[in-house]
């Protein structure tokens, strides 16, 4: 072990840390996104290529079949044996991943969080995510001007614990919703980011409560599953749905009716400038430690010109 630490810091020219790792590939990065196969993280992806072609970087990426530590932990410790140059994780714990991408940053690899972070601000280089809070705070006003001066109560379908962006989310429809004294918020609900759960939890709440006014589904998984049980229950467009992120199934649902809004963002940028950030971290300048990206509230009204907004599905 220690001969191995000793060629590594010989190969740094001898430097330390995060700023050392001589022997890793500086022209290869690696993406690991929270799960495999899903538009938010697709777009992504294909903003992160574009631009590592543009700078002259082979991108990798490598993603979890589910949104869970167990199983992105095994790729991180997979991509570690390999020593890119950087690594762009969007990591699916806010505690539990710490250890895996502390490995990572021990290697010398340059760690920027994409979407997602960790509780401990040490690790990463940069964060490059969208003001989640203020996301949740979007989606509790345009809630409130849906329902109008109805009276009745809200539900939040959140989809996992520990997930630091949709916490966010919740944090912000909690402290907002409280401006507006006709609407009750009754809590959230976890869905394991399942869209089968939030369906049936929808038809639950409506069970028990039967004064179900409005829905902010933290999430896509979660906002697709909720529609899905407001038409089960034969409530779509009386219960108003407030969805997050723009799958191509919930552009589609704004566009019949099932959703009344959706909260959106802007992941190619993400995937941008995650791969600036790295370039700049591979190239000794310090990056920019938290990077905001744009959101926009769309309804069906101004949809059209707000195509631009909306997910792929490929590249
Ligand atoms: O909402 C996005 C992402 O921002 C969140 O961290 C996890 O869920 C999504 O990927 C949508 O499924």
């Amino acid at each position: 072990l220690a001969a191995a630490s000793l060629l590594v810091t010989a190969c740094g020219g001898g430097q330390i840390g995060q700023s050392g790792g001589g022997d890793v590939n500086k022209k290869s990065m690696v993406l690991i996104p929270g799960v495999a196969a899903e538009p938010f993280y697709i777009s992504m992806q294909c903003g992160a290529e574009a631009e590592a072609k543009a700078k002259g970087y082979e991108l990798k990426t490598q993603a979890p079949a589910k949104f869970d530590a167990s199983q992105q932990t095994p790729i991180v410790t997979g991509v570690l044996a390999n020593k890119p140059g950087a690594v762009l994780i969007a990591p699916t714990d806010d505690k539990a991943m710490a250890g895996p991408m502390k490995q990572l940053k021990d290697a010398g690899i340059k760690v920027v969080e994409v979407d997602t972070k960790l509780q401990d601000t040490s690790v990463a280089l940069s964060s490059i995510s969208s003001n989640n809070e203020q996301g949740g705070q979007l989606a509790a006003d345009t809630l409130a001007k849906l329902v109008g001066a109805k009276s009745g109560s809200v539900l939040v379908l959140n989809t996992k614990a520990g997930t630091s962006t949709t916490d966010a989310r919740e944090k912000g429809f909690a402290e907002q919703i409280k401006k507006y004294p006709n609407i009750k918020y009754i809590g959230q609900q976890y869905t394991e980011d399942d869209a089968a759960q939030a369906a049936s939890k929808v038809t639950a709440t409506l069970s028990s409560n039967p004064d179900l006014i409005g829905v902010f589904a933290t999430n896509l998984n979660t906002g697709e599953g909720a529609a899905t049980g407001l038409r089960t229950a034969g409530k779509t467009g009386q219960v108003n749905l407030v969805g997050f992120d723009a799958s191509p199934k919930e552009v589609d649902g704004l566009k019949d009716g099932s959703f009344q809004a959706l909260i959106v963002q802007d992941p190619a940028t993400i995937g941008k400038l995650g791969v600036d950030q790295a370039d700049d971290a591979l190239n000794g300048k310090t990056p920019t430690r938290e990077i905001p990206t744009n959101l926009v509230a769309i309804t069906k009204a101004d949809m059209d010109k707000n195509s631009q907004y909306f997910y792929k599905s490929s590249c």
